[in-house]
């Protein structure tokens, strides 16, 4: 028999959980980062690296796995996690949101989205229960529904109309879903801007349709940080507790610990890949820029108690040399230090959820970024 989907609530500090997400493919630590690896690979990275600073799991994208090399292939091909050689767990969003990021050409309609790709321009449709066939095709762990996630500032009546429509794409993700067993989950995105009644709303008719799953949707997409955190704290007491709550595309390792104190048990940002691919470093001393010339002479490395290789055994003068240079393995170990930094992060959150200690772990975490280390 397959191990089912399920969500365990081991502790709890405040509104903060720890947990466990069971699946087929593994456990999942939660609070949980998930690195996020678009194209089928968590950029720079080998897949036995990304396990090692600590992933339990790995976002995957449909709008880009459909695009190239196409998910009939992929599923030809074996399955997502056998040609990336990755035989954890992964979750894929559902194309809604990386369409209205990336493609041109946009047309929503209740049918679904319509948009020309960035490849090549050629033209594609995406329904709901496309979108379902494509992630189960890619063979994803966790289904994301297909949603509109509109840009904010936002009237009321536009947050309403897209909120509807996600609800309705809900009902429909969720008949043409296929849990195989119960070991594959599918996700609810809640929408609804910054309006609190519309994201109650989207919330109370997510649940009455019934998803292993709640992801928030719709933050972190231009609004200020205590405007993101408001919204969680208005919607989060709306889902069951016996279900995880995925906080999607955030964020800096702040917005990650203080969603985590609103009740948020999983995160994906491509935020340490894509800092560490331009000369960024996160740490417990807060976020370095690796080209700036104070670090040509720097002996010190990142960290030198880490156990990350990138982050204890590298000077910074080399850090600062490879990124000058764009140099290749300057942007691998950056990205390599910053995944785990960001799943340490994680780890001593869940410790001091344990602990109850959650509060002061966050404040005195908030100090050391802003102390520094020099
Ligand atoms: N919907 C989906 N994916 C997403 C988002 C969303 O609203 C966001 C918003 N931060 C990131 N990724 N499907």
């Amino acid at each position: 028999m397959t191990i089912q989907f399920g969500y365990e609530l081991q502790a709890r500090d405040g509104k903060a959980r720890r947990g466990v997400v069971h699946t087929p493919r593994g456990d999942i630590q939660t609070p949980a980062f998930m690195p996020v690896g678009t194209a089928g690979t968590v950029k720079g990275l080998l897949p036995e690296q990304v396990r090692a600073t600590g992933a339990d799991i790995i976002l995957g994208n449909t709008y880009h796995l459909m695009l190239r090399p196409g998910a009939e292939r992929v599923a030809r091909l074996g399955g997502l996690h056998a040609f990336m050689r990755w035989d954890g767990p992964i979750l894929t969003d559902s194309g809604g949101f990386q369409v209205m990021s990336l493609a041109s050409l946009r047309k929503i309609d209740e049918q679904g989205v319509v948009f020309k790709s960035h490849l090549d321009g050629s033209e594609h449709a995406m329904s709901p229960e496309r979108s379902v066939e494509i992630q189960r095709l890619l063979g994803a762990d966790i289904t994301m529904q297909l949603d509109e996630c509109i840009r904010l500032p936002a009237p009321h009546a536009e947050a309403e109309r897209a909120m509807q429509l996600s609800l309705r794409w809900a009902e429909r993700c969720k008949a043409a879903f296929d849990p195989a067993g119960g070991g594959r989950a599918l996700f609810g995105i809640v929408q609804g801007g910054t309006e609190r009644d519309l994201r109650l709303r989207s919330a109370e008719g997510l649940v009455g349709i019934g998803f292993d799953g709640y992801a928030v949707g719709g933050l972190a997409v231009g609004e200020p940080q205590e405007v993101m955190i408001r919204v969680l704290s208005e919607t989060l007491g709306a889902l069951p507790e016996d279900r995880p709550r995925y906080l999607m595309g955030v964020g800096t390792p702040e917005d990650m610990l203080l969603s985590v104190a609103e009740g948020i048990d999983m995160f994906d940002c491509v935020m340490p890949t894509r800092a560490g691919r331009h000369g960024q470093a996160y740490t417990r001393f807060g976020r370095l820029n690796l080209k700036n010339a104070k670090h040509a002479e720097d002996l010190r490395p990142l960290d030198e108690d880490s156990d990350c290789p990138a982050m204890r055994d590298y000077s910074r003068a080399y850090l600062h040399h490879l990124v000058r240079s764009q140099e290749l393995l300057g942007a691998v170990l950056l990205s390599w230090a910053n995944v785990h930094y960001y799943h340490s992060v994680m780890r001593d959150a869940r410790r001091a959820i344990e602990e109850g200690l959650y509060a002061d772990h966050v404040a005195a975490t908030r100090e050391a970024w802003a102390r520094g280390d020099e």
